[in-house]
């Protein structure tokens, strides 16, 4: 029984020597990614949250009036932010090997980008590409109506966005385009 009970004792304290290594690891790496914790999200003070990646592209769709990503404002004009500014160019071939699969990020089990705003929950802001270009958009949703980067955008303006690459593909049903599947009144393109 004390025999046993020691032999336990080291089984432990080369567990718990792992996992005591492991957060430290985990940490650090989401630190150096961590587009979620900024402290200003509006650096130029314009009112549009700066989206740097695909994952703040991605984040959108949780913050369609444009007033917030990842769940804050920190940093916005006093009248809040309204709306999104893109600062670079954007490759849903996210692994650069010139092909759209499993291996890239956005695949989705072979749908692909899932567009930002549905009927139901509409884009509702600005979204400013500041002249940058989102290249290989890959969407395949047959069966899906309005589907596009924006699947449907209501009282909204996006401007100076380009959509390149020679990996783009759009297949879509109804009310769908590579941009945005569709725009209600008061919009603006
Ligand atoms: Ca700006
Ligand atoms: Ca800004
Ligand atoms: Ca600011
Ligand atoms: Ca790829």
């Amino acid at each position: 029984m004390g025999i046993r009970s020691r032999k336990g004792l080291r089984g432990i304290k080369r567990i718990l020597g792992l996992p005591l290594f492991l957060p430290l690891i985990l940490v650090y790496s989401l630190s150096v990614n961590a587009q979620s914790d900024r402290p200003d999200y509006d650096l130029d003070d314009d009112g549009l949250i700066e989206i740097n990646d695909l994952a703040d592209l991605n984040e959108i769709r949780n913050h369609l009036d444009g007033s917030a990503l990842y769940g804050s404002s920190a940093g916005c004009p006093a009248q809040g932010c309204n709306g999104f500014e893109l600062t670079a160019d954007l490759d849903f071939d996210t692994n650069n090997d010139g092909v759209i699969d499993e291996s890239d990020t956005f695949w989705n089990e072979g749908q692909g980008w899932l567009p930002i705003g549905t009927s139901a929950s509409p884009f509702s802001s600005v979204f400013n590409g500041n002249f940058n270009t989102i290249n290989n958009l890959y969407i395949d949703r047959l069966g899906s109506s309005y589907t596009g980067l924006f699947g449907y955008a209501t009282e909204s303006q996006m401007l100076n966005l380009e959509l390149a690459g020679p990996l783009t593909k759009v297949f879509a049903g109804s009310s769908s385009g590579i941009l945005i599947g569709f725009m209600k009144t008061n919009s603006a393109i």
